[in-house]
């Protein structure tokens, strides 16, 4: 651990003695499962950028390259684990009480690691929505048929997630700006701060009294802003920083 000793304790404690968390997690907890981030070295799908297909102007201009792009993310993603900070989370749920995990992936590895209630606010890659009754449905199979339809009305179906301009859940969005604002301690882990209004939930739990505490390998726009920046692999950080010692059983 050398120098990153003290901050690592001092994040342990933090975390230990906090009686509600909330924690933001974005595309680096899924870096060391072997998903490419979206932004930063090595951060291209397949040579596109997510400004360019994650958008519903992209979708309306050539649905066909969008879902194959989707549609190539699932075959990827239907074949990784969820990784040691992924474990990890799920375990720190369980010696919470008051604990909000909200992530920004839609890859759905918290839900493999064994988190619940994870309030996935851009959406689940494993979700379908018609673009004509805006049912939505769940389809885990890693290959589509291309293109998808609505079971119920035949229209095109488009990937359940929230692209650029588009509006996140109001009833998840909520529950994520109220867990930010009631956190004793706030845990941010791989996002690069950039995208809105995701990038605003760890300032407003500062503003609300949160300790702030943020796994990166890099500094991020929100860096300034933390009690506790910690530098380094979300898979070596988290499990170092979560103790297992106090999981609470079904009768406490
Ligand atoms: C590691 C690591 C390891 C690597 N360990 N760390 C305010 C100002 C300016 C613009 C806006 C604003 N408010 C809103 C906007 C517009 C826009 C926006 O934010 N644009 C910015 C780019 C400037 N936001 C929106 O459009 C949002 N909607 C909205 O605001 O609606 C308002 C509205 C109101 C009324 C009517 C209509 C609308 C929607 C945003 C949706 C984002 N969607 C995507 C795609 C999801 C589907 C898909 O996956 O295809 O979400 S884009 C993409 O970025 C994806 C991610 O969730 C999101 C965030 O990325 P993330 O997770 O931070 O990943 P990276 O790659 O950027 O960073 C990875 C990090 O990990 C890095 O820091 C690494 O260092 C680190 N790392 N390995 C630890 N091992
Ligand atoms: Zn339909």
């Amino acid at each position: 651990m050398g120098e990153k000793a003290p901050e690592m304790e001092r994040a342990r404690a933090l975390l230990r003695d906090a009686h509600s968390v909330a924690v933001l997690t974005g595309a680096g907890i899924s870096a060391e499962s072997g998903i490419p981030t979206f932004r930063g070295a090595g951060g291209l799908w397949k040579q596109f950028r997510a400004e360019d297909l994650a958008t519903p102007e992209a979708f309306r201009r050539d649905p066909r390259l969008c879902w194959e792009w989707y549609d190539w993310r699932r075959s990827v993603l239907s074949q990784v684990q969820p990784n040691a900070a992924h474990h990890a989370l799920a375990r720190l749920q369980r010696t919470k009480r008051d604990f909000t995990l909200i992530t920004q992936n839609v890859d759905g590895l918290h839900f493999a690691a064994g988190s619940e209630r994870v309030l996935e606010v851009h959406g689940s890659i494993w979700n379908l929505r018609c673009t004509g009754c805006e049912r939505e449905w769940t389809d885990r199979s890693a290959r589509l048929e291309l293109l998808p339809q609505c079971p119920a009305c035949d229209k095109l179906a488009r990937p359940g997630v929230v692209w650029f301009g588009e509006k996140l859940n109001p009833n998840t969005w909520a529950a994520a700006e109220r867990a930010a604002s009631s956190s004793d301690v706030f845990l941010v882990v791989g996002t690069s701060a950039m995208v809105y209004p995701a990038a605003g939930l760890a300032p407003l739990a500062r503003s609300a009294g949160a300790k702030v505490i943020e796994v990166n390998i890099e500094a991020t726009p929100v860096s300034g802003l933390v009690d506790c920046a910690l530098t380094g692999r979300a898979g070596e950080i988290l499990p170092a920083i979560v103790s297992s010692d106090q999981e609470y059983g079904a009768g406490s």
